[in-house]
Parts: C-alpha cells; structure tokens; sequence
C-alpha cells in the first residue's frame, strides 16, 4: 500500500530524472540548475499526492543522550534518534545558518559548519532533501536573533538598519555573503550543487526574533527578503529555494498571512510553524493544537493553490511528546485533510532537558511513531530511495 502511493506520487526527490552522478549541473531558463527547479516540482507533486515527507532539525547530529563525534568523519550521517526508533532516517533533514555570519566555525547551537556539509552531501547522496533556517545574531545590538526586552528599542531599529540606507547595511551585506559561500560549497565532487530550501526570516508575525512583526513595518520586511535573494543571486547562488514560514498568528485569514508575503517571484513554498506546547498531556491544549494547526494548514494550503506554490509544514512537534499517541491520533489525522509536501520536527536536544520533539529509544510515544512510520502516507529515507529505483 505504502509503495502503491508513492509510485502514485511518481517523484524522484531530488534527481533531474536521469542519472545524477553526472559531472555537469545545467542551469534551467531560470538561473537555477535544472535539479534545483526539479526539486520544486517534485515538492509540488507531493503537495499533490496523499503523501508527505518526514524531516527533523538536527537529526543526525545529535539526540538524547548523545551527540555525533564531530572529529570523526566515519560518523557521518550514522545516527539519529528517528533512526534508532524506527530503523529508518527522516527523508528531510534541516540545519540551521545561525553564526554563520559571524565567521564562526560552529552553529548556535555547537555544531562545526564543516559538520553541518558533510551532512549535507551524505544525505544528498542517499536521497534526502535539505533545508536550512538562518537564527542570526543582530546586527546592530549584537544579541541574538532573540529579542531582548532591554534592547527592545534597538532591536526595533534592525531590519532599518541593514536596509539599503542603513548604517548596518555593508554589514549585513557580508553576513549575506557567507551564507552565500556556504550554499556555493555545497557541490559534489561530480560538479552538482546540492539542491536547499533556505528558510529565513521565519516566524516573523510573532516578535520575538528582530524581524518580527513589531519590530518592521510589512515594506521592510518584504525589503528584506528582496535583498537577500537578490543578493545570494548576485553572488553566485544556483541551488536555493525559498521558504515563507510565518508562525500561527494569522489564525487563518488569508489577508494577514499574506500581509508581509515578498512576493511570487522571490517564494517558492508556503509554509507554516505551529507547535503543541501541551504540559504534561493536557487534553484540551492538544485538542486547541489540532484545531489551530487544522485552521491554518487550511488557508496556507489554500494561499499555496492560488500561487502556485508549493507547501509544507516547516516546523511542529509536541515539545516533549507528552501523550503516547499523539503521532496517530494528533498529528496525522490533521495532516490527512491538508496536502503538505512534507511535515518537519524540530530538534532533539541533547542538552536541553525535556527540548526534545521526535521519540528515542524508550520513549513511550516509540510503538506510536512507528505506527506512524509505516502508515501509507509517509516517506522516510528508505520510501524515497524507493523512488529512486524506478
Ligand atoms: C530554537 C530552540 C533553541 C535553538 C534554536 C535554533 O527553537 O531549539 O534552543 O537554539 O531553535 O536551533
């Protein structure tokens, strides 16, 4: 049955539909290589089909427990919690940019960038998908991407500020620049590019990163998509998609979704973050989780249609899983009313008590999520090598 859907869904995640171990990586009309626009339409076919991809942020390097030996190269892409699980990876693996910008070796959260490509090519090579979020620091306070009540004022005065015009603008533009080495970097000793969904600026309609809704008029905000895509474009960048991933505050309605959208030329999926923060399995929290994700999965799924696009669920998860079940009865019955092209948990930290959003070995949410794994509808590494073998 599993396999029935996906011969349904007739994707290659990310092959151009020939061999991919080729040495050249054509560009498509676009100025995107042609595996880069194939990775939208297999995206786009998936938001079609009754199924969807399975990610998880941080997946392979680290979990509860345990955290990859970043010194050791044959550990690469060897666990995962979701692996120990269910014996499978997620198809989709996200990472995040944040310190990249600084020039840093590791991320915010202690993983080397070296580590972070490695990932990247491991994975790309047995099939998976990428996508990568940017938790940037602030440019003009030198805080995080947090914002910080004592620095409410400056924090507020940011997105101006590395705007054309603004006295943080040249810096900004080489903070950009990095993120542009990074994704040029990305090539395969056969000469491809690795194709990435980029995912900055999310969350934004809540305030509590500097690019949120309190803190830049809707102008700035889409100016600010403008400089980054023009500028990574600019700097040679061929294998990025861009994602649009506000939070829940839309509640729905379209109009506020699409207050601060940059636009059908700069956006290639439409997405959403909503999370179930649920203390210790509270029912009725849960259910107004469902009802929420429901509610707005319904308008993006909606706003993806009319635009072309295509759709995920970019990040979810129920921090702790503190229900058994949630996997079957909360999460996938909602998924099955609304056409993602994949559905991605955030991490599992490893020292961060409780920060945790996929199961690990003696879980009690395990026997669910690998019910959860086998149902029809979702792909992990394996269902897409499968894709592969046609
Ligand atoms: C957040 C939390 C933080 C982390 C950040 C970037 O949601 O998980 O602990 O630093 O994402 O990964």
């Amino acid at each position: 049955m599993k396999y029935t859907l996906i011969i349904a869904a007739a994707l290659a995640l990310c092959s151009c539909g020939g061999n991919q171990h080729k040495a050249s990586d054509p560009l498509a009309d676009s100025g995107r290589t042609a595996r880069t626009e194939q990775l939208l339409e297999n995206l786009k076919a998936l938001g079609d089909s009754a199924v969807y991809l399975f990610g998880q942020h941080d997946a392979t390097v680290y979990g509860i427990g345990w955290e990859a030996d970043y010194t050791n190269d044959s550990t690469v892409h060897t666990r995962s919690d979701v692996k120990s699980v269910c014996n499978d990876f997620p198809a989709l693996l996200s990472f995040d940019l944040g310190h990249i910008e600084l020039g840093d070796e590791c991320n915010l959260d202690g993983v080397p960038f070296s580590r972070i490509r490695q990932e990247i090519f491991a994975h790309y090579d047995r099939g998976g998908m990428i996508t990568l979020s940017w938790h940037l620091d602030n440019p003009l306070s030198g805080g995080s991407s947090w914002v910080a009540d004592s620095l409410r004022d400056v924090e507020t005065h940011t997105v101006a500020a590395i705007l054309e015009g603004g006295e943080k603008h040249e810096l900004f533009l080489t903070w950009l620049d990095h993120v542009a080495d990074f994704l040029n970097s990305l090539e395969t000793p056969y000469g491809v590019r690795i194709p990435i969904l980029f995912r900055p600026w999310h969350e934004h309609t809540g305030s509590w990163f500097w690019w949120g809704q309190q803190h830049c008029t809707a102008e700035q905000y889409k100016a600010l998509w403008q400089l980054t895509v023009s500028r990574l474009k600019d700097k040679g960048v061929t294998n990025a998609l861009y994602a649009y991933s506000p939070g829940t505050e839309p509640d729905g309605d379209e109009a506020r979704y699409l207050e601060r959208y940059p636009g059908d030329e700069i956006i290639d999926l439409v997405g959403l973050d909503c999370y179930c923060w649920a203390p210790e399995a509270d029912t009725t929290q849960i259910a107004n989780y469902a009802a929420n994700l429901d509610r707005n999965l319904a308008t993006v799924c909606a706003i993806a249609k009319q635009h072309h696009k295509a759709v995920a669920l970019t990040e979810t998860g129920y921090e702790g899983i503190k229900t058994d079940n949630w996997w079957t009865s909360t999460l996938a019955p909602v998924l099955s009313r609304h056409p993602v092209s994949y559905v991605l948990v955030w991490r599992n930290a490893h020292d961060k008590p409780g920060h945790f959003f996929a199961p690990y070995p003696g879980h009690p949410s395990t026997s669910d999520f690998i019910r959860f794994y086998n149902a029809p509808q979702t792909l992990f590494l394996r269902d897409v090598n499968a894709l592969y073998l046609q």
